[in-house]
């Protein structure tokens, strides 16, 4: 029977060893919960890195067969990898130049390399676990060039890719020395999805003046195949958010929150420690609103967690360390006996502590720079119970072309940042409730298994269409 072979850099599970027993330890991430319906049914597997180096083959031996009992089949990378083509290429070269901060992007050719021999591994792995008419769904900017890889070793397989992150315009994409190369890896796929028309628009822009390719209609015809490309945003298990808000463990975190917090009105900002996410700039948002309204000194906490990441890499280590005087210079500004304008944790939370600073939060203050989607903000609408508070939310995040009723703002526009954190927090409760509640349609009908229902049913669409073309 045909199966479905889910690809991404890392496998969700985290595979650790302890003095010398192995452990497993799942993810409950957005992408795991939606493709759980998959790859846990039937023959299907998710191929992936399982997060820990592996050298001894008995251990890995080891790993494959206790994975295999999960549906999913581990690639071993080496550190000399993870440092080139993850630490490198992906998140060096390709992370930053997709998020329009091309001015940190490293062109290294060892990077380059190693890029393309993982890419090669991950195709290895896929040869010895595919047939002929299985479905093949590879993620992300990790495996650009995967697509092609498969294809040229299975002609008539059927592959989707899709790009959690951006995709940025020609004039930034051409920068890249080796863009020929990626778009052709990409175009190994059938269909080819991102979070936004916009990301879709500027890779048929790129397609169409480096490779040459007609791409009328979203469609790319390379003379043998037509290739889909489109729009799938992604969303999240909202009902988990609802239940998580509504357990008792939750609860008890709120009750205790609340009652450390008396009357404050809270603003809740989430992200991993990253440029993209335009941190210092929302601190200086807050900065300026405290100055402009010193009515509501000691009347609101930013309640800041910005999850540690790459913080050995320079550009991570700077922002970071901007962060930390920002803070700094704030609270030592303002702060009294009593109140404290900014609460930072540079940690993550356990799920249910998230979930009670979500149900408390008056304002999500979601401003990156750039973000392919955004899950934060809706999983903040999911976990609204009682539909109170207010989402500020920053149009460069994919997640502003479906929320509408946020408060949308240009994140380089610090007044007008200043204005939408004094509109939200002085939004009359009938205004909230009904933004809120058109809100929480959208994520409860458009959710991680719409996602995925909908791709799939794309990407059968589309063979159908090349079967008919090819037959006429
Ligand atoms: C890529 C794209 C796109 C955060 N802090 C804690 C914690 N989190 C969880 C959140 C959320 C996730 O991490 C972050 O969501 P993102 O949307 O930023 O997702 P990423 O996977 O980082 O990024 C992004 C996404 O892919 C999906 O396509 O939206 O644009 O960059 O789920 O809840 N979770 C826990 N503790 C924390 O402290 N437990």
């Amino acid at each position: 029977m045909p199966k479905t072979i889910i690809i991404s850099n890392r496998l969700p599970i985290k595979v650790q060893r302890t003095e010398d027993k192995l452990t497993y330890e799942s993810s409950e991430g957005g992408l795991a919960t939606g493709l759980g319906s998959i790859y846990k049914t039937d023959d299907n597997i998710w191929i992936g890195w399982p997060g820990t180096y592996f050298t001894d083959e008995a251990e890995q031996q080891q790993v494959t067969k206790d994975l295999a009992e999960q549906s999913m089949y581990p690639v071993f990378l080496t550190e000399a990898e993870i440092r080139d083509f993850y630490e490198g290429f992906s998140n060096e070269t390709l992370w930053p130049t997709f998020h329009y901060f091309n001015q940190y992007a490293i062109y290294e050719d060892t990077f380059w390399e190693a890029y393309q021999q993982v890419n090669q591994k991950f195709c290895r792995a896929v040869m010895e676990l595919a047939n002929p008419g299985d479905t093949i769904w590879v993620h992300d900017y990790q495996l650009l060039l995967l697509p092609n890889l498969i294809r040229e070793e299975m002609t008539e397989s059927t592959i989707g890719f899709f790009q959690h992150i951006p995709f940025p315009s020609y004039e930034i994409f051409r920068l890249l020395p080796w863009r020929e190369q990626i778009l052709k890896g990409m175009l190994g796929a059938d269909l080819i999805g991102f979070h936004t028309y916009d990301d879709a628009r500027h890779f048929l822009s790129s397609v169409s003046r480096i490779v040459g390719l007609n791409t009328a209609q979203g469609l790319i015809d390379n003379g043998y195949r037509s290739i889909m490309v489109d729009a799938f945003p992604m969303g999240i298990d909202d009902e988990k958010y609802a239940s998580l808000a509504s357990s008792e463990e939750t609860k008890s975190k709120i009750e205790e929150y609340r009652e450390a917090l008396q009357e404050q009105k809270i603003i809740l900002s989430i992200d991993r420690l990253d440029y993209s996410k335009g941190i210092p700039q929302r601190l200086q948002a807050f900065e300026l609103f405290l100055k402009e309204h010193p009515e509501f000194q000691g009347k609101v906490t930013l309640f800041m967690l910005v999850v540690p990441s790459r913080d050995q890499v320079e550009t991570y280590r700077q922002l970071k360390e901007t962060i930390d005087e920002l803070v700094g210079r704030i609270n030592s500004s303002y702060r009294t006996i009593t109140w404290n304008p900014i609460q930072y944790f540079y940690r993550s939370f356990p799920i249910e502590e998230l979930s009670a600073l979500y149900s408390i939060a008056d304002i999500a203050l979601v401003t990156p720079m750039r973000d392919g989607m955004n899950l934060v903000c809706k999983e903040y609408i999911a976990s609204k119970l009682d539909k109170k508070g207010v989402l500020v939310l920053s149009e460069m995040a994919g997640a502003s072309r479906e929320l509408a009723d946020a408060l949308l703002i240009n994140p380089n526009d610090l007044g007008q940042l200043v204005q939408a954190i004094h509109a939200a927090l002085t939004m009359p409760e009938d205004e909230q409730t009904m933004r809120m509640e058109h809100m929480q349609d959208i994520v409860r009908r458009y959710n991680i298994h719409h996602w995925v229902e909908i791709f799939m049913n794309r990407l059968d669409y589309i063979k159908v269409k090349q079967q008919s073309m090819a037959t006429q």
